[in-house]
């Protein structure tokens, strides 16, 4: 094709994207978006890559998503970076997933700051290796006042013990008197790791497996499930707008009914 013509469609497809983003704008945006990443070791094995190359692909989406999700208006972006399950991986594997943090916050940290994100975790942050912990920390401290996106990575985190650990906390609190007998959902989800944040509206996994892995069981319980046979390396933009749009239709359809 002359490149005249190539810039031309180059054109359009930006400018189509920008009238989807405008019109996403206007239906409706998701107060709480949460992403299973899932797909990475896939889009590495097509590569002939090891593993850890699709992880570290998947860590620049991370960025780009965050961005987007930032541009849109989204308040809470919930990102799957780590399962308890993920600790029985290689542990060269889980070696280089646990710098990942530390290698995304540090080339990305002051970018996250500029555009007013707020960064928070969900899960067993204390045994995660020290160097972890401790680059999350730093994070969440140095953007605890900002109030953009809430850019929420759950890491180490597992639902079911999550909420078991919810009821031992409530047993606590019961024993002891803080808390009386009668137990509502509303009161219960405070003893979650989520207390702060609203349930998702819309929840997102990559790769083509249609399941929840123990991610937010309780939280998702009305959430609106997007599914994408698009691997998490490969997830762009418009893929989130996707995903947006069948939101913002089904949203629709139940409120004519
Ligand atoms: C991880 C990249 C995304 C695809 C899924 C698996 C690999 C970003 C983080 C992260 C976590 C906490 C934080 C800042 C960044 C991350 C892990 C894996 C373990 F404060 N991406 N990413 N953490 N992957």
């Amino acid at each position: 094709m002359d490149s005249i013509w190539k810039r031309i469609v180059k054109k359009d497809a930006s400018s189509d994207l920008t009238n989807r983003i405008k019109k996403a704008k206007e239906s409706g945006i998701p107060h709480h978006v949460a992403i299973i990443m899932d797909g990475n070791g896939r889009w590495a094995k097509k590569r002939s890559l090891p593993r850890i190359a699709g992880h570290h692909e998947g860590m620049k989406v991370v960025k780009k998503i965050t961005k987007f999700a930032s541009k849109l208006g989204v308040s809470s972006l919930t990102l799957y970076a780590f399962s308890t399950e993920n600790w029985k991986r290689p542990k060269s594997e889980v070696e280089f997933l646990m710098k990942l943090p530390e290698e995304f916050l540090g080339t990305f940290l002051p970018e996250l700051i500029e555009e007013n994100v707020r960064v928070e975790m969900i899960g067993e942050k204390e045994t995660l290796p020290a160097h972890t912990k401790r680059a999350i920390d730093r994070a969440m401290e140095e953007t605890k006042g900002n109030t953009g996106l809430v850019l929420n990575f759950a890491l180490n985190y597992g639902s079911r013990a999550e909420i078991l650990k919810a009821v031992q906390h409530v047993l606590e609190d019961v024993e002891s008197g803080i808390l009386p007998k009668e137990l509502t959902e509303e009161i219960f989800s405070k003893y979650l790791m989520t207390s702060t944040m609203p349930d998702p509206d819309l929840l997102i996994r990559t790769s083509g497996e249609i399941r929840l892995s123990n991610f937010m069981l309780w939280q998702s319980a009305y959430s609106e499930l997007w599914f994408t046979d698009v691997l998490w390396p490969d997830f762009k933009e418009e893929h989130f707008l996707e995903a947006l749009e069948v939101y913002q239709k089904r949203v629709r359809r139940y409120g004519g009914v």
